[in-house]
């Protein structure tokens, strides 16, 4: 048994580790060291101790024979990381001051930090804090991902409108991962099948090399690291010799350029699938490179790979590795020559998968031409998979190779041998729904895990005024067992206690008005209500609904201007894929709306909207604890969690939600008196979508609503072009498949009592501190902890 110690490091021993990388590591002198120099030497700095942390967690493992877990995922959401280790060893202060002894402050050279963007959204973020959470708590465990060259795109907005550029996090330089150009793979795509002697081999057309790089990833209080793996491509032939000579430099450098686009960029889309070959070698290029390697590590500790089970669990983030499941079978039964039946067996006994979205358009499926050409051998497996499944399950009626198609969700279910939802009511919608018959087949597969949070991010770092608060209040224990925050409680009960907690919001909220002073050239009111939507651009997410409802609130304030508003200012940040026309129809609306709205001298000073560009990790960081109000409004039904919903929640904002996802157990942990909800629930849902002109009839009912409607579908807020929006009004009022218009007399009910209750600030601020309170169940610590018991029959390595 492994039981680290958290490094003891003093400010002088710091400062000078900083200076020692500044001119050893970077070969500058600190008189002529830019911002960037010093933000490499700091990391460096940290980096020695979190690598000390990695090697004994490493030792650990390998000298216990550990069982280890692999999450397999096409995104890792990290973000910046420095402050994260910083945090994480306990050397917040002396980083503070060893920067300022050297003449620089902390805040300016963090800030320094590129964010890596290497995910979408949600189910991205989640893996990072999984990542975090397992090194938290000892449990060994890699995360394999693709280092992309260029991660989620940029966004700025031009006359309102989402302008997208490429994302450049590694022409910075980065600190953080070790490039093991030992850790090489070979990748094969294509060719030809033989069979001889009743021995199966794929012989593939086309190789890349895949090559990794290590990111450690360390626990709270620095006891544990585990490592995160990116796999990055190159040409197994870098360069055509003989075209060079030929002098067709372009020819000569192809290979490379070839190889390369594999791990070139991540895929903008969240939740619509398209079919592209790349992003199929993309998959297979994560999934063949981790299996070899997990193979290799298990080769070295032990001897039967029958055995596999009991020592390696592969965790499939989504569909989108599932071809991991051929692919380890195609390992074991054409490589090793095991039995198809046991193969298949032992691949189950290692696979897990988690289903993050129910939307009928992002689950996966390829066409048999496209998935057969590129990976021949494992069509074949898929079809001795189904075919297996079938005969055992002679009674199913739906095949995962139906309709010329290869369904990588019903694959998933059937080679893992647990299945899981990210919320209680997600879990139960998968097992009504997409998953009805192999959950009536193989009953005690599926299972929940509702998704949590790093507090260590998402609290501690994030928000210090209100973590140094909590720490004085209940001590420091909370932050690796988040339900310690329940202590706060008789606290709540003293007013006293009640100003500091406010003061500390207070202050987030001017911090934040500052920063989009300085960034966006607006200035707020710190003392309206922060009114916060933040979360990826989707129709079921409703952004279009909030600006409705704030549209209908702008003309209602104009009807009385001298009434008691409450003011409020409404902040949105998101990104809409590229190619999604309508939710960059939804931007370009706000930000008009904005224009006109906060133009407005009779309603100026009351109602404000803005629109954050390039909404990442970071801007998260910096929003959620300044938010009193979060919006959490999907379609109920259609969030299969959220996660965003518990940072806000564990840093004292309200939420306005529907029951949708998480939403539904945040409700019952914080109580519904703590919790504005409103809108039909997922049964509802299904009903009222079977009601003839649905939305004409609850426009009819609310006059507010047809008149909000009307004033987007009559230019009011593009006077240059009047019918920019009447598409959108259009869809609101017609097929409204997400029902804007049905749910929109419920919001507006809950938004006014969100505005009566923030008028009476004493109850507000209790309300508030009892959401963070009551919200320590939805640490990212207690899933992972669910996910060991449950799925992985995982341990961990600390003692304490
Ligand atoms: C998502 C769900 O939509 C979220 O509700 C959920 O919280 C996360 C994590 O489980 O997974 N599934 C999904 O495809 N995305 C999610 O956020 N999309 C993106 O990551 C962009």
């Amino acid at each position: 048994m492994n039981i680290a110690t958290p490094p003891q490091v003093s400010t002088n021993t710091l400062r000078d580790a900083i200076v020692r990388h500044l001119c050893y590591s970077f070969g500058r002198e600190p008189d002529f060291a830019g911002l960037e120099d010093w933000r490499m030497a700091l990391s460096y700095a940290i980096r020695d101790h979190i690598a000390d942390s990695w090697f004994r967690a490493a030792g650990t493992a390998r000298r216990e024979g550990a069982k280890r877990v692999y999450y397999l995922s096409m995104e890792f959401l990290i973000g910046r990381l420095l402050e994260d280790g910083i945090v994480n060893l306990g050397l917040v202060d002396q980083a503070r001051e060893a920067l300022a002894a050297l003449g620089q402050d902390y805040d300016t050279v963090l800030a320094d930090e590129p964010d890596a963007a290497l995910g979408n959204g949600g189910l991205g973020r989640l893996a990072a804090c999984f990542l975090e959470s397992l090194s938290t708590l000892g449990c060994p465990a890699y995360g394999y991902g693709i280092r992309y060259e260029h991660g989620l795109f940029r966004q700025s907005f031009q006359g309102g409108r989402q302008i997208e550029a490429p994302e450049t996090w590694l022409l910075q330089r980065h600190a953080w991962e070790f490039e093991r150009p030992e850790a090489l793979f070979r990748i094969g795509f294509g060719g030809e099948i033989e069979e001889t002697g009743g021995k199966v081999l794929w012989h593939p057309a086309e190789h890349v090399d895949a090559e990794a790089y290590d990111t450690p990833i360390v626990g709270w209080q620095g006891k544990w690291a585990n490592t995160l793996r990116l796999w990055s491509a190159k040409a197994s032939d870098p360069f055509d010799l003989p075209a060079f000579n030929r002098g067709d430099f372009a020819a000569a450098a192809q290979p490379e350029a070839l190889a390369r686009t594999i791990s070139r960029v991540l895929y903008p889309d969240d939740t619509t699938e398209q079919g592209r070959e790349l992003r199929l070698k993309q998959e297979f290029f994560l999934v063949a490179a981790a299996l070899r390697d997990i193979l290799a590590r298990f080769d070295k500790e032990h001897s039967d790979i029958r055995k596999l089970p009991e020592k390696v669990a592969i965790q499939l983030n989504d569909t989108h590795p599932a071809v991991a499941g051929p692919e380890l079978v195609r390992i074991l039964h054409d490589e090793r020559s095991l039995p198809f039946e046991e193969a298949m067996e032992i691949a189950r006994g290692c696979l897990s998968y988690t289903n993050h979205t129910l939307l009928p358009e992002a689950l996966e499926s390829w066409g048999e031409d496209l998935f057969g050409g590129l990976l021949p051998r494992h069509l074949q497996i898929a079809d001795l998979i189904d075919n297996a499944h079938y005969e055992a399950n002679p009674s199913r009626t739906q095949s995962m190779r139906a309709d010329h198609q290869v369904k990588m969700g019903q694959l998933s279910f059937v080679m893992a041998h647990k299945v899981n939802g990210v919320s209680a009511l997600h879990t139960e919608l998968m097992k009504e729904t997409v998953f009805s018959e192999l959950h009536r087949l193989h009953p005690e597969r599926i299972v929940n895990q509702t998704n949590g949070v790093t507090p260590r991010r998402w609290l501690l770092a994030c928000n210090p005024r209100l973590s140094g608060l909590i720490t004085e209040t209940i001590g420091d224990g909370w932050v690796a067992d988040l339900e310690r925050l329940r202590e706060l409680e008789p606290a709540i009960e003293d007013a006293a206690w009640r100003e500091r907690f406010d003061a500390a919001k207070r202050a987030n909220k001017v911090d934040l008005s500052n920063w989009m002073a300085a960034e966006q050239g607006v200035s707020v009111n710190p003392d309206a209500m922060f009114d916060v939507q933040i979360k990826r651009m989707h129709e079921y997410k409703r952004q279009h609904l909030n600006i409705l409802e704030t549209i209908a609130l702008w003309q209602e304030m104009k009807d009385a201007p001298n009434a008691d508003w409450t003011p409020r200012v409404v902040l949105f940040a998101g990104k809409a894929a590229p190619g999604y026309a309508f939710a960059k129809d939804i931007i370009r609306l706000i930000n008009d709306v904005a224009a006109v709205l906060n133009a407005d001298p009779e309603t100026g000073d009351k109602l404000q909207v803005l629109f954050l560009p390039n909404y990442n990790v970071t801007l998260a960081e910096r929003l959620i604890p300044a938010a009193d109000l979060s919006e959490q409004i999907s379609t109920a039904g259609k969030e299969a969690s959220g996660t965003g919903n518990m940072k806000f929640a564990l840093n004292g904002a309200m939420t306005i939600g529907t029951l949708d996802g998480a939403n539904v157990e945040i409700r019952e942990h914080v109580g519904a008196e703590n919790f504005f909800l409103f809108g039909m629930t997922a049964s509802d849902v299904t009903e009222r979508r079977k009601v003839e002109s649905h939305a004409a009839k609850a426009i009819e009912a609310d006059p507010r609503l047809a008149r909000a409607l009307q004033a987007v579908r009559g230019g009011t807020f593009s006077p240059d072009e009047v019918d920019r929006y009447t598409h959108v009004a259009d869809n609101i009022a017609g097929a409204d498949y997400f029902l804007v218009a049905s749910d929109f007399t419920e919001y507006w009910r809950a938004s006014r009592e969100a505005d009566a209750a923030f008028r009476d600030p004493a109850t507000w601020i209790r309300k508030a501190a009892l959401n963070t309170a009551r919200s320590g169940w939805f640490s990212s610590d207690r899933t992972i902890r669910g996910y060991m018991q449950d799925i992985w029959a995982a341990r961990s390595y600390l003692s304490d």
